[in-house]
């Protein structure tokens, strides 16, 4: 059975999960890795996503092998471009950006990355990755050179989360942008939900445990959470403590 075959088997049980964001960009050394894989394993963290939308110190091999060398949870390559393919990881996030108009991060950089994807065993999940606008630009809507959609704007998500399974993906990421002012609006969330069928991760500018059960409770199946765990690392023992009563309660929409 594959992962994501797993996840899917989990999500129709009513189950929730926690993805923990790993930036290579800012682990110093492989001990530092290390230190939050371990963290992560003792939260019973479900996933660990390694990327960014730029990296400039090349080391996610190393991130990638120090988790990998230190706890089973299955580490979900999240990566800006093409250059950040990682054979050590065990998931791929094929990230097609289908709420921005630039080809590049539509189909371009997927071009590049196919024929080096192939030669791995890592197990691709192609994603409709929906990027909301959140406060202040955020360094992906940057990079990507890509405007985000409306935050008010629930209809627009929907509706793009509707073609891209219809398109085939496999599931959607809603994203307000790592470090973002605000999170996804739940409104959106649950009208994403609503609307589509697709399993749904919902992550960028969680900063509580509080706004992380908001976004389950909308229709979530998984969120993610980077920045509000670097600065507080604690935080990790509260949105896993929350999202362990939750699946317990068994806490449907
Ligand atoms: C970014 O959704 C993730 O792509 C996580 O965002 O770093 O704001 O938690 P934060």
């Amino acid at each position: 059975k594959s992962k994501f075959e797993e996840w899917k088997a989990r999500i129709s049980e009513g189950k929730k999960s926690f993805a923990v964001l790993i930036d290579p960009d800012k682990i110093g050394n492989e001990q530092e890795a290390i230190t939050i894989a371990k963290h992560c394993d003792a939260n019973s963290v479900d996933w660990i996503f390694v990327g960014g939308s730029l990296l400039t110190r090349n080391n996610t091999k190393k991130v990638v092998e120090s988790i990998k060398a230190t706890t089973d949870i299955p580490v979900v390559l999240f990566p800006g471009d093409a250059t950040q393919v990682c054979p050590s990881a065990d998931i791929l996030l094929f990230l097609s950006l289908v709420s921005g108009r630039n080809p590049e991060y539509l189909i371009g950089q997927h071009i590049k990355a196919a024929p080096i994807i192939k030669e791995t065993e890592l197990e691709v999940w192609p994603t409709a990755y929906i990027l909301v606008e959140s406060g202040k630009k955020t360094s992906v809507s940057y990079i990507s050179n890509t405007e985000p959609i409306p935050s008010d704007k629930p209809e627009i998500a929907s509706c793009t989360a509707l073609a891209s399974e219809m398109l085939g993906m496999k599931c959607v990421y809603l994203e307000a942008g790592s470090g973002a002012e605000h999170p996804v609006p739940e409104e959106m969330i649950r009208r994403v939900r609503k609307d589509m069928t697709l399993p749904l991760i919902v992550g960028g500018g969680i900063r509580s445990a509080e706004k992380a059960q908001q976004a389950l409770i909308a229709g979530a199946d998984m969120i993610v959470i980077g920045n509000a765990i670097e600065k507080n690392p604690g935080l990790m023992t509260e949105v896993s403590e929350c999202i362990l009563k939750m699946n317990r309660l068994d806490v449907h929409q």
